[in-house]
């Protein structure tokens, strides 16, 4: 095939062809830039938001706004300072501190975007999950996968405040948000100490329910995890002699549907680490995001070279391809949420240790 060859263009004729080009809404790619990059580069950027900062205006915001107003949640959302102003805290997860008063019920609706709460301290919250009444309690994972009714109460006299985690910008950005109010007001009658869904399939390690296996549904049928069965796997990895933990002072269970092993929903994965001063865990970046929250200790996570100091109650966006390291000055207990499923799903996951 013969190659073309051309003279220098006319710049008004090349000038007429661009605007031509936008008239019928066509843009030339060889004038874009910036959009195949060697490697992600992320607009949301690296940011810690300070547990006190969050508890203080949690509280601000319940002495002032009452729970009705603003789709029924008091619900401080962290905006990510690279996200324009939108209510991302990174490109895929929305995060969140949730606040209710003694008293306080935030009525039930339902939701495409999943959700999920760590609870930070406190407790005393029932979150009725298709009905079913968990209890929160410090330490304990939630879960309210998509489309499920849910809705808090507080009966006690002690305001709680705990931290959200939603794929909402993820599913906002494939336009696939659908919510649905409920009309039901009432307040549980009934609130067991152990919900249905453990009752179901957290009867004891190891121990499903028997007889012909239901279809799976999208996300895991377990809906609390307990903290004290938390604390007591990550205290064990520690314990076991010459296990990775034990060289390594770094302790890490990921939360799993416990009827398949597979992430508790298709679209999130959590985990809960547990840090010792002088631990060997390298600095590490991945594709996709995450959001962390300090549940106990003290100590720093460097991300891309800068240091940011981590006390108990502060949350963490962590962008795509930022690479993350973490010091404890104490025992370092860190839950973290990410969009690794999607990645791994649409075969786009990569990591590399990294030396920040
Ligand atoms: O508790 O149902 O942070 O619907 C954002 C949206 C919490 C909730 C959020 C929600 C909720
Ligand atoms: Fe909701």
């Amino acid at each position: 095939m013969a190659t073309r060859r051309f003279d220098a263009p006319d710049d008004a004729v090349l000038n007429a062809l661009y605007e031509d080009l936008a008239d019928r809404d066509l843009q030339p790619l060889w004038e874009l830039s910036g959009l195949l990059t060697p490697t992600p580069e992320a607009r949301a950027v690296p940011y810690r938001w300070r547990g006190k900062v969050l508890r203080e205006l949690g509280e601000r915001a319940g002495e002032l706004v009452p729970v009705d107003r603003g789709g029924d949640r008091r619900v401080l959302s962290l905006s990510n300072p690279g996200l324009d102003g939108t209510p991302r805290a990174t490109a895929t997860l929305w995060g969140a501190v949730q606040y209710l008063g003694p008293g306080e019920t935030a009525p039930a609706h339902r939701h495409t975007p999943a959700a999920l709460r760590f609870v930070l301290d406190g407790e005393g919250v029932w979150t009725l999950v298709d009905g079913d009444p968990l209890h929160m309690s410090a330490g304990d994972l939630i879960l309210t996968p998509s489309w499920t009714w849910h809705e808090h109460h507080n009966p006690g006299d002690t305001p709680m405040t705990w931290f959200d985690a939603l794929d909402l910008p993820l599913v906002a950005a494939l336009d696939a948000v659908f919510f649905e109010p409920s009309d039901r007001r009432e307040t549980p009658s009934a609130t067991p100490e152990r919900s249905a869904s453990e009752r179901r399939f957290g009867g004891g390690p190891g121990l499903l329910p028997g007889g012909t296996a239901a279809p799976a549904p999208a996300h895991s049928p377990l809906l609390r995890y307990r903290w004290a069965d938390t604390d007591r796997a990550l205290g064990d990895q520690l314990a076991e002699a010459g296990s990775e933990a034990e060289r390594t002072g770094h302790a890490h269970v990921r939360f799993a549907d416990p009827t398949n092993g597979r992430d508790v929903m298709p679209t999130m994965r959590c985990e809960m680490h547990r840090y010792l001063p002088g631990h060997t865990a390298a600095a590490e970046r991945h594709t996709g995001s995450a959001l962390m929250a300090v549940f106990r200790g003290a100590g720093a996570v460097e991300l891309d070279g800068a240091l940011h100091s981590l006390s108990p109650g502060d949350l963490i966006a962590i962008p795509s391809w930022t690479s993350a390291r973490l010091l404890a000055d104490e025992p370092l207990d860190l839950f973290s949420v990410s969009d690794a499923p999607v990645l791994e799903a649409l075969a786009l996951y990569r990591a590399e240790t990294a030396s920040g």
